[in-house]
């Protein structure tokens, strides 16, 4: 997403615009209490426009809600954690908690968080230890995600950070490439590299490892994986906190940077911190019968690194929604199919049935990865279902 659009027409075109994932536990709302909603909201925003009062009122709204700064009363920090107490700020090597001033609060309509991990803030002290947010500085970057309960909601997971390290595993659980597509959407969106970490490469190597027909098969995905998303120039590195295999390689990758691990829960995300800084953050055993971790990381945290940057750990995701994702917008993610999908016979090629399509073709040769063609098959059908899914 790009830092906050402020018109009252962008913010009513956002509730109506998320992707769901088909990994998502199914919640379905009620659409027509959606849509009673979405036309008192838009009623809400176009006389605003008009009426000079409401005009008035937002003016005086603005002036309020950012603070003057000649007055030199307040302090420069940075949201490094959000507790249920309220916001951990760090400010000159002190963490101070911070409640949000009200009026910021107003701001609640267009993201589910008003501020997050990342964020660079303003705050008056009120006691030794604690304060209050009253401004929230322009974010250069923003990693953020369709709310999972309401879905109406943007849902920030971190910001003022330069790389996603989008963090899978093999076999447990097991690598989803669609789910990986999602978050290179979603970081470059938000301005911010997708770097691909494949976790528990150990698993493939086991002696057991050429016999069980799972793990060729996961063996298989994983190469193949490797191989289709290198092609098209994403840094893919495979890793292991019990071999080492790959440590290094992040620790380059991560030097001077600032980096927020995101993934499924159990992947490894906390064990990955705990390998590179010698932490000892808590890490999960993973369910042997769903193959999926326990949410063991409940807070997401900004840890400052020793080797310079900083790093952000979050809670593993149950889903993943791109955030106000259209067809259009879809295609220029996935160049690759849209860049042959010129040479297909008809214009409008959907690249699934039709006779001479180009994208099909490239596909059966190998120069198009088959995950990457599946993946957007499957992001296109989810936002054609969005409406449905609500
Ligand atoms: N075989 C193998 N297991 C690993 C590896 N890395 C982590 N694990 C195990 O995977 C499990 C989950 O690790 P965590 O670090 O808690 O995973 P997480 O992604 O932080 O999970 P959440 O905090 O729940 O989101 C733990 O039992 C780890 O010991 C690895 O490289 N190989
Ligand atoms: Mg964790
Ligand atoms: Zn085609």
């Amino acid at each position: 997403m790009k830092p906050a659009k402020d018109s009252s027409e962008e913010k009513t075109k956002r509730h109506k615009k998320w992707v769901a994932c088909p990994l998502e536990d199914d919640y379905f709302g009620d659409e027509r209490k959606l849509h009673r909603l979405e036309r008192k909201m838009a009623s809400k925003h176009d006389r605003s426009k008009y009426k000079k009062t409401d005009q008035d009122q937002q003016a005086k709204l603005e002036a309020q809600r950012t603070p003057k700064f000649q007055e030199n009363s307040f302090e420069k920090g940075r949201v490094i954690s959000i507790v249920s107490q309220g916001n951990i700020v760090m400010s000159e090597g002190k963490e101070i908690l911070c409640t949000l001033k009200g009026l910021l609060k107003k701001d609640r309509s267009q993201a589910k968080n008003l501020v997050t991990v990342g964020d660079f803030v303003l705050f008056e002290r009120t006691s030794e230890g604690e304060g209050i947010i009253v401004h929230v500085e322009p974010r250069n970057t923003i990693l953020s995600r369709a709310d999972n309960l309401s879905r109406r909601k943007e849902q920030l997971i971190a910001s003022n950070i330069d790389q996603v390290l989008i963090t899978t595993s093999v076999l447990t659980p097991p690598l989803k490439p669609s789910l990986v597509d999602r978050y290179i959407i979603a970081a470059q969106k938000g301005g911010m590299e997708p770097i691909i970490l494949i976790n528990k490469v150990d698993l493939l190597e086991g002696l057991d490892a050429s016999e069980d027909p799972l793990i060729l098969q996961e063996k298989e995905l994983f190469e193949d994986f490797v191989k289709g998303y290198r092609h098209i120039g994403l840094r893919v590195i495979p890793l292991s906190t019990i071999t080492g295999e790959g440590v290094e390689a992040l620790h380059q990758v991560m030097t001077d940077k600032s980096s927020v691990f995101s993934g499924q829960s159990g992947v490894g995300k906390s064990s990955l911190i705990n390998t590179l800084l010698g932490s000892s953050i808590p890490t999960g055993q993973v369910v042997h019968r769903t193959k999926k971790g326990a949410h063991t990381t409940t807070t997401t945290r900004l840890i400052p690194l020793a080797f310079g940057g900083w790093c952000v750990d979050t809670p593993g995701i149950k889903s993943f929604g791109v955030w106000d994702l259209g067809k259009a917008e879809l295609e220029s993610y996935f160049a690759e199919i849209y860049e042959t999908g010129h040479l297909c016979k008809y214009p409008n090629c959907s690249h699934l049935h039709e006779q001479d399509c180009a994208v099909q073709k490239a596909v059966e040769e190998g120069k198009i990865s088959l995950l990457r063609y599946e993946s957007y098959h499957d992001l296109l059908y989810s936002i054609s279902q969005k409406h449905l899914r609500r």
